[in-house]
């Protein structure tokens, strides 16, 4: 016993330790997000699928800013990228970010871990539209970071994300 009892407490300790902080749940609302590729966390044969709540309810940001798409200072709040490459136990290098128009662009994982980017889920507080450029929206901290504001990062605010595929 002497010798078992702390081999037991070892190899639970590490059981503890291998296991996802929280197993992602499964979507119980429309899915308006699938992830795949590099991924550790899935819920789905598809991969990681989310439904709005889920994504809300990730550490998210919300700020005032101006962007090209929007009139004047406007409110953009949802999960920050970051914060959903964790959820899904994200190991690659790209984020690639596909939109219902089939529209995509590869966005470097930096800048979701190195910047407050968010998947915009509402502007003004209000859940976007699809017409709107919704349901969800990449939007860089354009207030924070002055120096995103070109076309570079433009080209990277996807609008109408419905899909990421970590490479
Ligand atoms: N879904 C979607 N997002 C997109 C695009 C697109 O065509 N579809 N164009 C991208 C590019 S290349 C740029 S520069 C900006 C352009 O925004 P604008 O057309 O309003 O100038 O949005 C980016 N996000
Ligand atoms: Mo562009």
């Amino acid at each position: 016993m002497r010798r078992i009892l702390p081999a037991l407490a070892a190899l639970a300790l590490a059981l503890v330790a291998a296991a996802p902080a929280r197993a992602l749940e499964k979507p119980t609302g429309k899915v308006v997000l699938v992830v795949t590729g590099a991924i550790s966390e899935t819920n789905s044969d598809h991969g990681a699928e989310f439904d709005m709540a889920m994504l809300e309810r990730l550490p998210g940001r919300e700020a005032m800013m101006k962007t090209p798409w929007t009139e004047g200072e406007t409110k953009f709040s949802g999960p920050l990228g970051r914060e959903i490459l964790k959820a899904v136990g994200a190991k690659g290098t790209t984020v690639v970010a596909r939109a219902l128009d089939d529209y995509s662009a590869e966005i470097p994982i930096e800048d979701f871990v190195d910047h407050e980017t968010i998947l915009a889920s509402r502007i003004n507080g209000a859940a976007i539209s699809v017409r709107d450029k919704g349901p969800l929206f990449v939007i860089y901290p354009f207030d924070k970071e002055p120096s995103l504001y070109n076309e570079k990062y433009f080209s990277r605010s996807v609008w109408q994300v419905k899909a990421i595929e970590i490479r």
